[in-house]
């Protein structure tokens, strides 16, 4: 039987931290074992603000780079730039034309950047060309963190959408969401995810961090009131942060650190939480050192050619059903 298809993006704004990765990249890697998987650097989406080109450029580059080296393998799966497939566009456009403009401006994404400054259209328009790079591919799941999961919703929405006008095409995607690590928070704002557009660096750690950084980080981090290390997200949102970040990167679980760690004061448990992350991410930093930039760019260059050919055969069905061909 034909293995069922995942898709998901990252956009190349800033680096990659553990939000991503334990929300998001950990579940791309496994899933290369069961699924057909398309990988995509969602170089489109990161344009919705201003950027220095320059800059935009380099992290385009290096974020191609850093998948790898987390275990994106362009041997099993497809992984490419977005704006390379132009038909992510075109049926962005299609979609486009059958989303409502008031339920895009409800989602929670767009009131939050969309804040303060003027509103573009790129930013409202987000969602729909999400929903494109997933349904291109008839995906049947996504493997999102919990932020993602109400443009998933309009991506199902969507997809319903367009099966009932124009007759059955596209699968309703399930988002694949770990029940840990779905929303890894700010070390400065426990209250506040985790972000790559936060200001605030101390906020987050990045996958390339060095040691001596992911220290200074996890011991700058806040805690609660009161010094007992408890999984308690109402009371000690920042030591549940810090306990579930641990437990995912050693593997033991949250109860077993809560007993080791309960009563041996935050300094002692921070320096804990350091260690379990700076030997969790060892492997990523050393595979991305090992890599060479320009095998990177052929091999997106390569991918990106075969995932035109498949999204093109895909397309002329579209087109075919609402109308724009033959
Ligand atoms: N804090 C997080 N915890 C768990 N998962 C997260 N993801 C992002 N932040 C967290 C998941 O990572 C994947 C890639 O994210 P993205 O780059 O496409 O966009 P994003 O959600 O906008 O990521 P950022 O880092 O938070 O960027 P900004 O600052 O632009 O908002 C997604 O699957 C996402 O769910």
């Amino acid at each position: 039987m034909d293995r069922k298809r995942v898709f998901s993006g990252l956009q190349p704004t800033g680096n990659v931290h553990v939000g991503n990765y334990l929300g998001a990249l950990r579940n791309w890697v496994r899933l290369q074992d069961d699924y057909d998987c398309i990988y995509c650097i969602v170089d489109l989406h990161a344009m919705t603000g201003d950027y220095d080109v320059a800059a935009f450029a380099e992290e385009r580059r290096n974020a191609a780079r850093v998948l790898i080296a987390c275990g994106v393998d362009p041997a099993r799966s497809l992984f490419y730039y977005q704006s390379e497939v132009p038909q992510h566009t075109e049926l962005a456009w299609i979609l486009g034309t059958m989303t409502g403009v008031g339920q895009l401006s409800r989602m929670t994404q767009y009131k939050d950047k969309a804040k303060g400054s003027e509103a573009r259209l790129g930013l409202l328009a987000y969602p729909v060309l999400m929903a494109a790079d997933i349904l291109l591919y008839r995906a049947h799941a996504v493997p999102v963190g919990d932020d993602q999961k109400q443009h998933l919703e309009l991506t199902r929405d969507l997809a319903i959408r367009f099966n009932s006008r124009f007759g059955d095409e596209f699968p309703v995607p399930d988002p694949i969401i770990p029940e840990h690590g779905d929303r890894i928070m700010s070390l400065q704002n426990p209250t506040a995810k985790m972000s790559k557009s936060d200001p605030d660096e101390g906020s987050r750690i990045l996958v390339l961090d060095p040691p001596d950084v992911i220290r200074a980080k996890v011991k700058r981090a806040v805690t609660d009131s009161g010094s007992g290390v408890r999984y308690d997200w109402e009371e000690k949102p920042g030591v549940s942060n810090l306990l579930e970040i641990m437990s995912l990167f050693s593997g033991a679980s949250i109860p077993a650190l809560e007993a080791e760690y309960g009563s041996s004061g935050y300094g002692k448990f921070k320096e804990a939480v350091a260690e379990a992350v700076i030997v969790g991410l060892a492997p990523i930093r050393a595979a991305y050192e090992a890599l060479d930039d320009a095998a990177v760019e052929a091999s997106m260059r390569r991918h990106a050619a075969a995932a035109r050919d498949k999204a093109e055969e895909y397309q002329l069905r579209v087109r075919q059903r609402v109308g724009l061909a033959g």
